[in-house]
């Protein structure tokens, strides 16, 4: 048999750089065989995969042979950005939560059937094949999975976008729970190796930490800045593609890991200590070996501020390099040709880095500098919580990063003349616009870095937006009101819609044709069907299938029945008190309270699921994990709920968990305190799904609303001013005195009903809620809340009425594609075009 790998005669007689390479032409089925038995030495004898580890064998298999596919157009689109001379666009941020890759590039590719009928001949359904790869969890939560859609949403529209990341040995940590409380096990996620990344140990980064600056006279007798006795780290590219939707486009998502620099210290070397001298290769390693699993809260940590600058660092030399290969020592363009979207404050060192290239290693003036720099910079904001705002200590910085701490110092000197221009002799202002806030122990306000060194400022959500301009960032959005824009948030309607929801895809392809799998606005036409009776029933009975996959997931997983006839109550999400799990929970044992009494006329049954990982010191939150574990417990075990009520915990909530949930969803908990909820984009994936929404007005829960519809949408508790208003005379014990359905759940709560062997466990998160200083106000909008599941248990139980908002919920969503976001940054800030074809 001949194949292309061989070689033929006329293959012969060309050099090997021209032969053609077809490894992606192979058909699937073949290229499986060859990769499991060749590439990976497995099992040859075409026999069906019985176990586990065989079928880790045939998901690699798989996954190396479509990777094969995309090789020839992820050369091809990096040609093209190669080759034109257009404004491209990098995605700086310290988190991309993947999730899985094979099943999105099979759909991405159109291979589907192929891979289907593949996987049959060794007995499996492609979806048990594709359930044994392991999620990248390069993320915490909204902030990762976002950049993970905007990278999607880029491909899909084929802009000229890098993403650029850290590889880290080790994500989110995996959550188990023992005895109702979470306990962390590491995420070694690449143990089988990672199939979709590239290793370009070519074109590794040094990056230098600590030493000291010197100053020396260059060859034209200028004094300049150097670093000496720095300690290096290499960065080393791993390269992972981003196919965009049947576009012939793949982008690439590059990943840094830390490794030494192999030159050994000498001295310590020649000294005899060969094997000290090899063992700093760890210490280098540190860098890139965990994620952080803080999500909007800063800690402070040197290892952190030490991932910050290895990204940035890493990324900026990349982008540098390239430019001066391509157009020599000439930077006067590069602000125009290069755009640095920081997601957060994570990578604000972009700042001063992308300075102290520019002074130090390329001889350009200050004025050139800055005047580059803010033009190619620009900062996304995800959070308004006070706890999230990234300082760090002047003391660390000098330490870790003197030369660039020169170069902010500077930056704040000519900022603060701006000031003092602005507001002539107000000292005030400037204490409180300075980069560096002063006390015994100053620090750097790394969100003010930001703003002062972008030309663009944005919010995730309209409310959220107004709040930065009318809030945190008053000062300066009086000093350039131009600077500040919002960019709602967005999620992929192709992980998100199509690949989770197949059923739903074939309906909507069938009804509405398939142009809403790239413009989400066609999804508008769904509307009239909302009151065809036929069209009703097929939407209800894929929602059916749907919990079907649920419920049993939730049984493997916690060995709770979940009844498929009950309305599914979801909420997943980081646990934080600010996201009020706790509000839920009252609320689940008001039911429990309502049960007992024999109350039950006009309930609707419930299942009722709460997912989501607290931060590892986060006690509060690790808490509420155990209480929502002991009620659960409570709950299920008593026979008079047996008809009314289920409740679980889902453990290890995680991107691939988040795919069979939301299809399954009815009613999704969007219950943050408002004007905290910076956006929220679960809320999003639910209403795509079909979920309606019990929320207050926050985040982009506003939007929701007013694209579904307010009569589609179940709208309780206090909007942001009136939570401020609220606060100033707070006495949540009299609301519970007053209120004999919260006195009475409160009760239960307090008696040790669902903690009968350990009394005062929940006293911490009971004192809270009868605290007047209660940040998250949850007992002010715990009777408003309960009546609005009152009416959502009242819609439920009219399905026709149900099916009808839920229709108009998914035909609403249109404005919640990441295509749209990414359309608008690509306008509005980055001022990109798709990528030209090859000519
Ligand atoms: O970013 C999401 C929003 O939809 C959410 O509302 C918002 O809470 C989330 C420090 C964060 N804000 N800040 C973070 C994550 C990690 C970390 O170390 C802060 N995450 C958000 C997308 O816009």
């Amino acid at each position: 048999m001949s194949n292309t790998l061989t070689n033929s005669a006329s293959a012969k007689s060309k050099p090997a750089s021209k032969q053609p390479l077809s490894l992606g032409e192979l058909d699937l089925p073949t290229a499986v065989r060859r990769h499991l038995t060749v590439t990976l030495g497995h099992f040859d004898d075409g026999q069906t995969p019985g176990n586990e580890s065989d079928q880790r064998y045939l998901y690699r298999a798989l996954a190396i042979s479509v990777r094969d596919r995309l090789v020839p157009e992820w050369q091809q689109t990096l040609r093209r950005m190669r080759e034109s001379d257009d404004r491209k666009v990098y995605y700086l941020s310290l988190e991309f939560l993947i999730g899985r890759s094979l099943t999105n590039a099979v759909q991405n590719l159109d291979l589907d059937d192929e891979t289907r009928a593949a996987m049959h001949a060794y007995g499996m359904e492609m979806e048990d094949v594709a359930d044994r790869e392991l999620d990248a969890g390069l993320g915490n939560g909204g902030l990762g999975r976002l950049a993970a859609c905007f990278l999607d949403s880029c491909a899909n529209l084929q802009l000229p976008v890098v993403g650029y990341g850290i590889r880290y040995e080790y994500g989110m940590f995996h959550q188990r729970i023992e005895d109702g409380r979470q306990v962390e096990d590491p995420d070694h996620w690449l143990r089988d190796g990672n199939p979709w990344e590239i290793v370009r140990a070519e074109s590794s980064r040094r990056i230098r930490f600590y030493g000291r600056t010197e100053q020396y006279p260059n060859d034209q007798g200028k004094m300049c800045q150097r670093l000496v006795d720095t300690h290096d780290v290499l960065a080393v590219p791993f390269d992972m593609p981003i196919p965009g939707y049947r576009n012939e486009t793949v982008n690439t998502l590059r990943l840094w890991k830390a490794s030494t620099t192999d030159v050994f210290d000498l001295a310590e070397f020649n000294a005899g200590s060969y094997t000290e001298a090899v063992a700093t290769k760890n210490n280098a390693e540190q860098i890139s070996m965990v994620l952080y699993p803080n999500d909007a809260s800063e800690n402070g940590k040197e290892l952190r501020l030490k991932q910050q600058y290895f990204l940035v660092s890493a990324s900026l030399q990349d982008v540098i390099d390239r430019w001066v290969k391509k157009y020599g020592e000439d930077f006067s363009q590069f602000g125009q040709k290069n755009c640095f979207q920081l997601n957060d404050t994570h990578p604000a060192c972009a700042v001063p880095e992308l300075m102290r290239l520019l002074l130090d290693e390329h001889g350009l003036e200050w004025d050139e500098a800055w005047d580059v720099t803010t033009r190619c910079m620009a900062y996304t904001n995800h959070t308004l919580l006070p706890e999230a705002l990234e300082r760090w200590s002047v003391g660390l910085f000098s330490r870790l990063l003197p030369r660039l701490l020169e170069i902010i110092y500077e930056i704040n000197a000519r900022f603060l003349k701006l000031v003092d221009q602005q507001w002539p002799g107000d000292v005030g202002m400037r204490r409180e616009m300075s980069l560096i806030e002063e006390s015994d122990n100053p620090h750097i306000r790394m969100a003010y870095l930001a703003i002062v060194g972008s030309f663009s400022v944005n919010g995730v959500a309209g409310l959220h937006t107004q709040l930065l301009e009318s809030g945190l960032f008053k000062n300066f959005a009086q000093l350039w009101p131009r600077k500040f824009n919002n960019k709602t948030n967005g999620v992929t309607q192709r992980r998100w819609l199509a690949h989770c929801n197949p059923g739903l895809r074939d309906l909507l392809n069938e009804t509405i044709g398939d142009g809403w799998q790239t413009d989400l606005t066609k999804i508008k036409e769904l509307a009239p069907l909302a009151t065809d009776a036929t069209f009703r029933q097929r939407w209800q009975s894929i929602k059916l299938d749907n919990k079907k996959r649920l419920s049993e997931l939730v049984a493997e997983t916690t060995g709770v029945d979940f009844d498929t006839s009950f309305m599914f109550d979801v909420q997943v999400k980081r646990i934080h008190e600010y996201k009020r799990q706790l509000l839920n929970v009252l609320h689940v044992i008001h039911l429990y309270d309502r049960i007992q009494r024999g109350e039950t006329t006009g309930m609707a049954p419930r299942c009722v699921l709460i997912g989501g990982k607290a931060a590892p010191g986060y006690h509060v939150a690790k808490l509420i994990v155990k209480l929502i574990n002991d009620v659960a417990g409570v709950v299920n075990a008593d026979p008079k709920c047996r008809d009314l009520l289920r409740m679980v915990f889902f453990p290890n909530y995680r991107v691939s968990s988040m795919e069979v949930i939301c299809p399954a969803t009815e009613l999704s908990e969007q219950i943050s305190t408002a004007g905290k909820e910076a956006s929220g984009t679960g809320n999003m994936k639910f209403m795509m799904n079909g979920a309606l929404t019990i929320g207050t007005l926050d985040g982009a829960n506003i939007e929701i609303r007013e694209n579904a519809g307010d009569e589609n949408f179940f709208l309780f508790g206090l909007d942001a001013p009136e939570v401020v208003e609220t606060k100033k005379d707070y006495r949540p014990n009299d609301i519970i005195a007053a209120d004999p359905d919260i006195a009475r759940l409160m009760s239960i709560l307090e008696s040790g009903t669902f903690n009968r062997n350990n009394p005062g466990l929940y006293d911490l998160l009971t004192g809270g809620l009868r605290s007047p200083h209660d940040p998250w106000v949850t007992i002010a909008d715990l009777r408003s809340y309960i009546d609005a599941q009152v009416e959502v248990s009242n819609t439920y139980q009219d399905t026709a009425k149900w099916n009808e908002m839920s229709i108009l919920n998914t035909a609403g969503s249109g404005w919640f594609s990441s295509d749209r976001t990414i359309a608008q940054y690509a306008q509005d800030i980055w001022d990109v075009r798709a990528l030209p074809p090859l000519k």
